[in-house]
C-alpha cells in the first residue's frame, strides 16, 4: 500500500506561515488566540516549522534505505545543542518569513526566542563540538546519527550570589519541548548486574536488573539542503512499572521508589568537564546509552541485511571520548552471545566499525573503572574485556618478547593498585582510527599517553583539527556582521567558509572596514545592555572588550588574566594622569560543583571586580565583569561583542579549544599561547594579527624537567611581586583578608603547576601591545578583518569532510 502525504500548507510565504502558526496554536496546542501566552505562540511556531522539515526528513530516510548507504553513528554522552528555532529557520531559509508572520500576529520574535529552553545536555567544548558536527553532517548530506542521553536535568544553572557560584537545577523540559518526537515504540531493554552461566560454549547473562531505554528524536536540519538527520536521545523507563509484590505487601513507597531508582540513569548530566567521576551511576549511564544505541544500530542494519558480513561496510561508530567505550564489549557481546558469531569474526568486525576521538591528555581526565565495580554492574562485559586483553597481550608478547614493562604499561587492566580497566586503552585497541583534535594535540598524543600504542599501531593515529559551524557562530549569532559580509561577497560563505578569504580584497575600502567596525560596535552595545539589565553594571561600549569565557579550570588560567587585571589596576592607581586605553574585562564560565579552586577563582574575579569597579580613581579606565550562567545562548551574545579573545592555557594542556575559533570568526583578535588550535589559527590569520605570548610546550616541559621554581619569578619581577602581595594582603577581600592566601600559596609556594608566573611577564607585555594597536583604529580593524577572512579552515564542514574521507569512509546520500 502506498500512502501519499502532502502537507496541508506547504507554502512558505508570510501569509501561509501565519495561517500555519495560528492553526497550530488552536488545533495542536489547544489555545484560544485570545488567551494564548507568548510561550504558546513559540510552541506553535515550532510546530509549524517542524512540519516543514518532516517531509525532507522522511525523504532523506527513504533515500538512505533505498541506496543502502553506509551510516555513521556519533556516540556522545553530551550534545550541547542550544536553542533550535533560529537555527532551523536559517537552515530552511524561512527566517525573515516567520519573523514577518509573527510580527503580523502581534508577537515579537526576539522576545519569543528568549523563551526557548537552551538545551544544555553537555559541559563544554566536547558537547558543543558534537552539536556542530551534527549540523555539518546534515549540511553535507552525510547519513549521520547522533546518539546520546536525554537527561531530565541538563547543565546546572549558575547564579552568582555575593560573588559565589550557586548551582540550581536545569529542568529544561519543564514547559515541554515541541522539538522532539517521543518514540514509545522504539525501546530496548538494558540490563545490569546479574550473573553469568556457561551453557556449552555459550555464555548466558541471567537475573539482571533491567531498565527500558525509550527513544526521543530531534530533527537535525542541514543548511540549504533537503538532507535532514536525526539526533536520538534515550530516556530511562522502569521495566516493571512498580514492584507488584512490594505493592501487594502494602509497601507502596518502596514499590514506587524502586521504579524511580531505575529511572535515575537518565536523570542528570554529570557537570564535570575534566575530571571523571568514578560513580556507579555514571558507569550505568555510559552503558545505558551505548547498549540502547548498539541495539538500535543493529536493528536498523538487519532490516535490510540477513547476516553480519556487510555490517562493517555499512556502519561506522564513532566514540566521542571514552564515555561510550562500553559500546565495544557490547557489540562483541551481541555478536557472540546473541548471534553466535565466532570471536575472530566478531573482533574483525568490531575493529573495522569503531573509531575514537581523544579530547585531553590530562591524566586525571582519563577514565578507568574498578574491575570490582565492572564485575558487579556489567559482569559479561568485564569478562569480554579480560578476553580482549589476553589476546591483545598474547599477540604483543609474540612480537616484543620479554618486555614485561611494555606489557604492564599497555595492559587494558591497570594492576598498580586496585585493579582498574583503562577505557582509553580499550578504545585504542579496538578502533581502526584514533584522532586528536588539533595538530599539536595529535602530535603530543602519540608522544605521551599513547606513545606505546603509536609504536605498535602507527597507522591508526591521525589528526582532525576541530571546527565550528558558521551557521550558528556567525550567521545566527552575529547578523550584523553577517549582513556586511553578504553585501561584499554574497551569502554562500555559510556553506563554504573558505569564501571569507575574498574579504581581503576589500581591505582597502574604508566603507567596508567601517561597516565591520559598526557591526562590532552594535554588538558591544547589545552586550552592554545585557550587562546593565541583568547585573546593573554600566560598561562603555567604546572601551576595549577583553573577554575570557569558558569553563573555569586552573589549566585555562583565568587566574593569569586576573593577575594582569590587578597589574593594570596598580598602574592606573600610580599614574591616574596617563591616557589609559579604557578596558572592560569580561569573564563567564561555570566551575564543576566540587572544584574548590575553580570556585575560589570565580569569587576572586567578583571580589576584584567589586573593588575596581567602585574605585573612583579608576573610573571608566578599567571594569571587571563576571556574567553569570554561561552557555550556548550567552556565547551567541558575548562572542560577537569581543575585541580581544583570551586563549591563555598553559601550552600543552588545551587539546584544541573551539571558543578561540568562534571569537576570531567574529572579528576578535586572539591573545593566546601556542596551545591547541591557536597554533593553526596563527598560521591562518597571519602572525601579525594575533598576540602570541608565553612558553612553548617544549619550554614548559624543559622548565618542569629542570625543576620549575615559581618563587624566582616572584622574587625577581617587582611588578608581579606587588600584585601577588596585594592579593595575599586581603586588599580585595577586606571582609575575609585570608581568603586568597591559598591562591598565593598555590602560585608561589606550592609549585604553580600551570606555570602562570613563568608566563606572566610575557603576557603583560603582550597586553601592552594590545593597547597600542587598539589606539590605531585602522590597524586594529585591518587585523580584525584578517582574522575573519582567515577562518575558513575552521569550519566544522571541513572537519567533518576529513572524518568522512579519512576515518568513516562515508558518502553523502543522493537526494
Ligand atoms: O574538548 C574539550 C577540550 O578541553 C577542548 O580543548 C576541545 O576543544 C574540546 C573539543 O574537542 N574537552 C571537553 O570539553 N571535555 C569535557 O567536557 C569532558 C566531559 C566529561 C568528562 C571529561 C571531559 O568526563
Amino acid at each position: 500500500m502506498t500512502v501519499t502525504f502532502v502537507h496541508d500548507s506547504p507554502n512558505t510565504d508570510v501569509a501561509s506561515l501565519k495561517r500555519s502558526i495560528a492553526n497550530k496554536l488552536v488545533f495542536a496546542i489547544g489555545k484560544d488566540p485570545i488567551s494564548a501566552q507568548p510561550r504558546d505562540w513559540l510552541n506553535a511556531s515550532f510546530l509549524a516549522v517542524r512540519d516543514r522539515l518532516i517531509e525532507r526528513w522522511m525523504r532523506t530516510t527513504r533515500a538512505q534505505y533505498s541506496q543502502d548507504v553506509k551510516r555513521v553513528y556519533y556516540l556522545s554522552m553530551e550534545f550541547l545543542i542550544g536553542r533550535a528555532l533560529t537555527n532551523a529557520l536559517l537552515a530552511l531559509g524561512l527566517y525573515d518569513e516567520v519573523r514577518g508572520a509573527l510580527d503580523e500576529l502581534g508577537m515579537d520574535y526576539n522576545e519569543l526566542v528568549e523563551l526557548e529552553p537552551d538545551a544544555a545536555l553537555g559541559n563544554g567544548g566536547l558537547g558543543r563540538l558534537a552539536a556542530c558536527f551534527l549540523d555539518s553532517m546534515a549540511t553535507l548530506g552525510l547519513p549521520g546519527y547522533g546518539y546520546g542521553i536525554r537527561y531530565d536535568y541538563g547543565m546546572f544553572k549558575q547564579r552568582i550570589i555575593d560573588g559565589n557560584q550557586i548551582e540550581a537545577p536545569d529542568y529544561w523540559l519543564a514547559n515541554g519541548y515541541p522539538w522532539e518526537f517521543e518514540r514509545f515504540e522504539v525501546q530496548y531493554l538494558v540490563r545490569f548486574g546479574g550473573h553469568l552461566q556457561l551453557e556449552g560454549s555459550r555464555t548466558r547473562w541471567l537475573q539482571t536488573q533491567d531498565v527500558f531505554a525509550v527513544a526521543h528524536d530531534q530533527i537535525i536540519p542541514g543548511y540549504d539542503t533537503t538532507a535532514t538527520n536525526t539526533l536520538r536521545l534515550w530516556s530511562a523507563r522502569s521495566s516493571n512499572e512498580i514492584n507488584l509484590s512490594k505493592f501487594n505487601q502494602g509497601d507502596y513507597f518502596a514499590a514506587v521508589e524502586e521504579k524511580n531508582l531505575s529511572e535515575n540513569v537518565s536523570r542528570v548530566l554529570y557537570p564535570d568537564d575534566s575530571t571523571y567521576s568514578g560513580k556507579e551511576l555514571r558507569l550505568r549511564q555510559e552503558y545505558f546509552f551505548t547498549s540502547a544505541s548498539l541495539q538500535d544500530i543493529i536493528r536498523r542494519y538487519r532490516q535490510t541485511h540477513e547476516n553480519f558480513t556487510r555490517f562493517a561496510e555499512k556502519t561506522s561508530i564513532h566514540l566521542n571520548d571514552t564515555h561510550p567505550v562500553l559500546a565495544i564489549p557490547e557489540l562483541m557481546r551481541i555478536l557472540i552471545d546473541d548471534f553466535e558469531i565466532k570471536w575472530d569474526d566478531a573482533w574483525a568486525t568490531t575493529q573495522k566499525v569503531f573509531s575514537y576521538t581523544n579530547h585531553t591528555l590530562m591524566q586525571e581526565a582519563l577514565e578507568t573503572w574498578p574491575v570490582e565495580l565492572m564485575n558487579r554492574v556489567l559482569p559479561r562485559h568485564m569478562k569480554l574485556i579480560f578476553e580482549i586483553n589476553e589476546r591483545f597481550l598474547d599477540d604483543t608478547r609474540e612480537q616484543h618478547k620479554d618486555d614485561v614493562d611494555l606489557i604492564r604499561r599497555i595492559s587494558l587492566i591497570d594492576e598498580s593498585g586496585e585493579r582498574r580497566v583503562r577505557m582509553a586503552w580499550l578504545a585504542v585497541v579496538a578502533s581502526h582510527k584514533i584522532n586528536g583534535v588539533s595538530q599539536l594535540h595529535s602530535d603530543l598524543m602519540v608522544q605521551s599517553i599513547f606513545a606505546d600504542f603509536a609504536k605498535l599501531f602507527p597507522d591508526r593515529f591521525c589528526n582532525m583539527t576541530n571546527g565550528i559551524t558558521p551557521r550558528r557562530w556567525l550567521a545566527q549569532a552575529n547578523p550584523a556582521l553577517a549582513g556586511v559580509i553578504d553585501h561584499y561577497i554574497g551569502k554562500t560563505w555559510r556553506g563554504n567558509l573558505d569564501e571569507l578569504a575574498e574579504l581581503k580584497q576589500h581591505m582597502d575600502f574604508p566603507a567596508f572596514i567601517d561597516a565591520v567596525a559598526e557591526a562590532k560596535f552594535a554588538n558591544k552595545q547589545r552586550l552592554a545592555q545585557h550587562i546593565a539589565r541583568k547585573m546593573g553594571g554600566v560598561v562603555d561600549p567604546h572601551a576595549l572588550f577583553d573577554v575570557q569565557v569558558k569553563r573555569i579550570h586552573e589549566y585555562k588560567r583565568q587566574l593569569l588574566n586576573v593577575l594582569h587585571v590587578i597589574t593594570r589596576y596598580n598602574r592606573i592607581i600610580k599614574h591616574p594622569e596617563k591616557d589609559w586605553q579604557p578596558r572592560v574585562v569580561i569573564f563567564a564560565g561555570k566551575a564543576a560543583s566540587a572544584y574548590k579552586m575553580a570556585k575560589l577563582v570565580i569569587k576572586l574575579i567578583n571580589d576584584v571586580g567589586r573593588k575596581i569597579n567602585n574605585d573612583p580613581a579608576i573610573g571608566d579606565k578599567l571594569k571587571v565583569v563576571f556574567i553569570p550562567n554561561y552557555g550556548v545562548s550567552l556565547a551567541e551574545l558575548i562572542i560577537p561583542a569581543a575585541d580581544l579573545s583570551e586563549q591563555i592555557s598553559l601550552a600543552g594542556t588545551e587539546a584544541s579549544g573551539t571558543g578561540n575559533m568562534k571569537f576570531a570568526l567574529n572579528g576578535a583578535l586572539t591573545m593566546g599561547t601556542l596551545d591547541g588550535a591557536n597554533v593553526e589559527m596563527r598560521d591562518h590569520v597571519g602572525p601579525d594579527n594575533i598576540f602570541i605570548f608565553g612558553n612553548t610546550t617544549e619550554q614548559v616541559e624543559a622548565l618542569r624537567k629542570k625543576g620549575y621554581n615559581p618563587r624566582e619569578f616572584y622574587d625577581h619581577d617587582a611588578e608581579l611581586h606587588e600584585v601577588l602581595n596585594l592579593l595575599a594582603s586581603g586588599h580585595f577581600s577586606p571582609d575575609d583578608p585570608e581568603r586568597y592566601r591559598m591562591v598565593f600559596d598555590v602560585l608561589v609556594n606550592w609549585g604553580d603547576h600551570y606555570q602562570l608566573l613563568a608566563d606572566y611577564r610575557s603576557y603583560v607585555d603582550a597586553q601592552d601591545k594590545v593597547d597600542a594597536l587598539y589606539r590605531n583604529k585602522a590597524a586594529w580593524q585591518r587585523a580584525a578583518v584578517m582574522n575573519i577572512a582567515g577562518m575558513g579552515y575552521f569550519s566544522s564542514d571541513r572537519t567533518i569532510r576529513e572524518y568522512a574521507e579519512q576515518i568513516w569512509n562515508v558518502q553523502p546520500v543522493k537526494l
